[in-house]
């Protein structure tokens, strides 16, 4: 098992058309099994390949309520085969897209059809979040964010402050190579200069 690093917004990456896998192999389970603890540790509901940079077909899911305990859900392939007409409302977030939150609408219900963690075909009927968490995780296999969702004057304004925060952590790691003395140090005799 291994944390994998997740990636944010911008990155061409997360904007790319994942790829199917031909069979659920070692290796494909070696990547489920990475991800769902890397989501746990995150911690979220939901990860897609993409997301660790991996362009493949693959997403986990763990939707723990009170009324939809479904246990961890590891699909490869998923694709929507039915849609419900009406529609729900949820506020999504993204592990892509830290500490942005918006209304996205989707369809309430959807049909799943996917390859489980032991390569057998399944069809799993979804509502309620685990509906909502699944359209988003196909969206991401198909190189869209939630944000892509929602006007572009709000997109536009969440991917500048993603960009800032960015620019100034890697500027604060920049500085923080050749560290400056701290204040218990220039106390400290053993660190007089
Ligand atoms: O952890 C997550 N929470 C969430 C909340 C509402 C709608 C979708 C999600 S998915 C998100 C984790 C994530 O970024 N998955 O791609
Ligand atoms: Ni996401």
């Amino acid at each position: 098992m291994a944390l994998l690093p997740i990636l944010t917004a911008p990155d061409p990456r997360l904007k790319k058309k994942s790829l199917p896998v031909e069979a659920v192999d070692a290796g494909v389970r070696q990547l489920m099994d990475d991800m769902l603890e890397t989501m746990y540790a995150a911690p979220g509901i939901g990860l897609a390949a993409p997301q660790v940079g991996v362009l493949k077909r693959v997403i986990v899911l763990d939707i723990d309520r009170e009324d939809t305990r479904t246990g961890p859900l590891l699909m490869a392939n998923p694709e929507i085969v039915e849609a419900s007409d009406d529609d729900a409302t949820y506020e999504e977030g993204c592990l892509s897209v830290p500490e942005h939150y918006s209304d996205v609408v989707r369809p309430a219900r959807v049909t799943v059809r996917y390859l489980d963690r032991d390569g057998k075909k399944q069809d799993l009927a979804c509502e309620g979040l685990l509906a909502t968490c699944i359209q988003h995780e196909i969206d991401h296999l198909d190189g869209i964010l939630f944000i892509d969702h929602i006007s572009s004057l709000k997109r536009n304004m969440i991917l500048r402050k993603l960009l800032k925060t960015r620019k100034e952590k890697e500027r604060d790691e920049a500085e923080g190579k050749a560290p400056s003395r701290t204040r218990d140090q220039a106390k400290d005799p053993e660190h007089a200069l």
